[in-house]
């Protein structure tokens, strides 16, 4: 199959030009002006902006989590991440205590593999790093491609790892050449002041927020990046909120420690005072919190400063009916809520339109940072020759409004009902195939490829 996309306006994280794409098979051929060439189907993109495919590293699907399993499967979920632009998501394997690496792995597998439409890779979640696991990770990264290693410091007695194992995967991780990414939240003082306001009797969705405040994250970001920088482990701070845990990264630049730092869009866009709306607060539950209006500013004008890498979603959707589990306990409600098929439309209107940030930017931490620091790069996260042809043809004037009414998303609320948003995913190309045009999917499930990473390397 051959496609030729023309008149259309590139975007890049490096430039912006007027030209036609040339497709055949799976990648880009040629990219000029007024390019005569024949090809099977033609799309006039005049008027439109062209992103390469938005890359989400941070998603959970089909996850096991606080008693239930998060409500999107690597088919649903990566289908609505399709419709919203984005092409390739990074899902988490979640290591049992206990139990080994490759048990996780072989889980994950038998959830995933045959379902996804769109293209996805994996992160390995540790979370009992012993003498076992450490003989794991070089097979990870050298023959499965999953080069990158989650760890909680938090959520204690489920996910949460100590300092001890944090220092032993660091070291292991830098000798084989794979990169340490994390959850930085003190789940000691998070514990504590959870079950502090379950014995005053404190329920509510507001004492989630209450349980985990900013000094949770910055105190364990600090802890994180000092480990970072006595090991020489690349590292990466996920789901970054907040302006003390921003600081943490801030003082390491002084000397001259690179950590990178992905925050999301809700901590962007959406603040605590949502937790005042009683039992519908729960809606956003996740960890850590939503924050202040200073965090947000910090977080926009981190991103300007390049201290913001990515913006990505920790997309983990739960059912209402799943979320009420915690109806009369903040404690119980499943963390998380729903973005895949947001993010970039949401990134676009709040932050291109509203002039937060310029288009280049956009590209570079949707789409561009997150494929160069996972090992995707250049197939993924831009668009030139040679490149996996997953295009965005984007509308950057049509205005909708978003809504769980009209969302592909497999969950029946959305975290941003009735947003009036600027900028439309009209079709999206994932290897060269249309994979959504006018509203509609395309491919099926299994089109969606395992991607296997390359090594790290932390000049990007
Ligand atoms: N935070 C969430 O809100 N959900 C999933 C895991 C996490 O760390
Ligand atoms: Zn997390
Ligand atoms: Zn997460």
């Amino acid at each position: 199959m051959s496609l030729l996309i023309k008149n259309g306006n590139i975007i890049t994280a490096t430039d912006i030009y007027f030209a036609d794409i040339f497709i055949a098979g799976e990648t880009v051929q040629i990219i000029g002006k007024d390019l005569s060439v024949n090809a099977e189907k033609e799309i006039d993109a005049s008027g439109m902006l062209i992103f390469p495919g938005g890359v989400d590293p941070h998603v959970h699907l089909d996850m096991p989590f606080m008693g239930t399993f998060s409500s999107d499967t690597h088919e649903t979920g990566t289908r609505a991440a399709l419709f919203g632009g984005t092409t390739t998501v990074i899902d988490f394997v979640l290591q049992k205590q206990g139990n080994s690496l490759k048990a996780a792995l072989d889980e994950w597998n038998s959830r995933a593999n045959g379902n996804a439409v769109g293209d996805y890779s994996f992160h390995m979640a540790v979370t009992d790093f012993n003498n076992e696991t450490k003989k794991e990770i070089k097979h990870f990264i050298e023959e499965e491609g999953i080069t990158s290693f989650k760890t909680f410091m938090a959520y204690k007695g489920a996910l949460m790892i100590d300092d001890r194992q944090m220092i032993g995967l660091m070291e292991e991780v830098k000798k084989q050449g794979g990169m340490v990414t994390v959850h930085a939240t003190n789940g000691d003082m998070i514990d504590y002041l959870i079950q502090k306001h379950r014995d005053e009797g404190k329920l509510s969705p507001l004492y989630h927020y209450l349980s985990q405040p900013e000094v949770t994250e910055a105190e364990a970001s600090e802890r994180f990046v000092d480990m970072a920088n006595y090991t020489g482990c690349p590292a990466y701070i996920v789901h970054l909120t907040c302006e003390g845990a921003l600081n943490a990264v801030r003082n390491s630049t002084k000397r001259n420690q690179k950590v990178f730092v992905e925050t999301c869009i809700q901590y962007l866009l959406l603040n605590a005072s949502l937790y005042e709306k009683n039992f519908e607060g729960a809606k956003w539950v996740m960890s850590p919190p939503l924050r202040e209006k200073k965090d947000q500013e910090t977080l926009w004008a981190g991103i300007n400063q390049g201290l913001v890498n990515v913006v990505a979603t920790d997309h983990c959707p739960f059912m209402w009916e799943q979320k009420k589990i915690g109806e009369n306990d903040f404690s119980k409600i499943p963390n998380g809520h729903p973005a895949i098929e947001n993010r970039m439309e949401l990134l676009f209107s709040e932050g291109v339109a509203k002039q937060k940030i310029s288009l280049n930017k956009y590209v570079e931490v949707a789409c561009t940072n997150p494929a160069k620091i996972f090992g995707m790069f250049p197939c993924k996260g831009t668009i030139a020759p040679g490149s996996d042809a997953d295009i965005v043809i984007f509308d950057p004037d049509e205005k909708h409004t978003l809504s769980a009414k009209t969302h592909h998303m497999s969950v029946d609320y959305s975290a941003y009902e009735g947003w009036e948003v600027t900028g439309k995913v009209k079709t999206v190309l994932l290897r060269g195939k249309v994979a959504i045009d006018n509203n509609e999917c395309l491919v099926e499930k299994g089109y969606g490829k395992f991607i296997k990473r390359k090594k790290v390397n932390e000049k990007i």
